[in-house]
């Protein structure tokens, strides 16, 4: 079933004593599909490794969403599922992975032709759902996400070959200054800045949680923000962020009264389909890497 790691590996990471700046060699934006996006849009997300559409899903829709991940979140046969993840001090739920998999409502959102339109465009063709996950992140206990790159992950411990994967982050609840917005680092999805350290097998318990393998050191984050900076887009509910699989990323936490939900699709090339971890690791489980579900998405109104 498991194909074997391509002959070369484009991006190793944690293999080095220490951390390097490597150049991207894959396209940003794959092809010139015709789509939803005009042309200055995907010229900005090529620079950028993100795009912010503000309004994409109607109030309406977004207070409907949210309620079903509160839902989810709180219903008792998901409390002891694997897919739920629990802060790091063991409190309160962090996240819930394979949402589309969970609850019915929340599985068209993965298909709506406004999420897949776009990535579809950028992608350069079809694609399938590599991960979900929705974050609660609650006032005054949710605890940060700290920098890191989506793509060292899958690529070392996931096996995903090439950058060719999209990230929308759904904003369930407004996006403040003060409650943990996702933060990006515009221009950073043009570096692979590499990690140090030996992965351990099923890392991703203690990584769902809080990271430790897969942290980018300090030196090359200060040029990465250097460069491009900051940002931190905030806006109310239904905003929707798209961002490059390596695009420098992270959130503080949450000492606000205030929760912040979002849901993240994480939405890859069907020709970009998982192999053996880079990392020589046993794959992670299916809810958070998927190998077997992978039919290619059709868009839905
Ligand atoms: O390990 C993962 O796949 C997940 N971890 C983080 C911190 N972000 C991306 C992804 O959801
Ligand atoms: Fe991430």
């Amino acid at each position: 079933m498991l194909t074997a790691p391509t002959a070369e590996d484009l991006y190793p990471s944690r293999v080095d004593p220490e951390a390097r700046m490597l150049a991207r060699r894959d396209p940003v934006v794959h092809g010139a599909a015709d789509g939803p996006l005009d042309a200055s849009q995907c010229a900005a997300f090529d620079r950028d490794g993100l795009l912010v559409l503000p309004g994409l899903l109607s109030p309406a829709e977004v207070a409907s969403l949210d309620a079903r991940v509160q839902e989810l979140a709180a219903r008792e046969a998901v409390q002891g599922l694997e897919e739920t993840i629990r802060e790091p001090d063991g409190g309160e739920v962090r996240s819930v992975f394979r949402f589309h998999a969970l609850d019915d409502v929340l599985a068209r959102l993965i298909r709506d032709r406004r999420l897949v339109g776009p990535v579809v465009q950028l992608l350069g063709g079809p694609v399938y759902v590599h991960q979900s996950r929705v974050n609660l992140k609650p006032g005054f206990s949710g605890k940060d996400f700290y920098w890191h790159s989506d793509f060292e992950t899958w690529h070392v411990e996931d096996g995903m070959p090439r950058m060719r994967a999209v990230s929308a982050s759904i904003s369930l609840t407004d996006n403040e200054v003060f409650n943990g917005p996702l933060m990006l680092i515009p221009g950073s999805h043009r570096v692979f800045v590499t990690c140090i350290g030996e992965t351990p097998d099923d890392h991703y318990r203690q990584s769902l949680r809080r990271q430790e393998y897969g942290v980018p050191d300090q030196v090359s984050l200060r040029r990465l923000a250097d460069r491009g900076g900051i940002v931190a887009p905030t806006g109310p509910a239904g905003t929707v962020v798209l961002f490059d699989c390596n695009t420098m990323h992270g959130s503080n936490s949450n000492i606000s009264p205030y929760p912040r939900r979002n849901a993240f699709v994480v939405y890859n090339s069907v020709e970009n389909q998982l192999v053996e971890p880079f990392g020589r690791t046993r794959p992670r489980p299916e809810f958070v890497a998927h190998r077997q579900d992978v039919t290619p998405l059709v868009p839905e109104p």
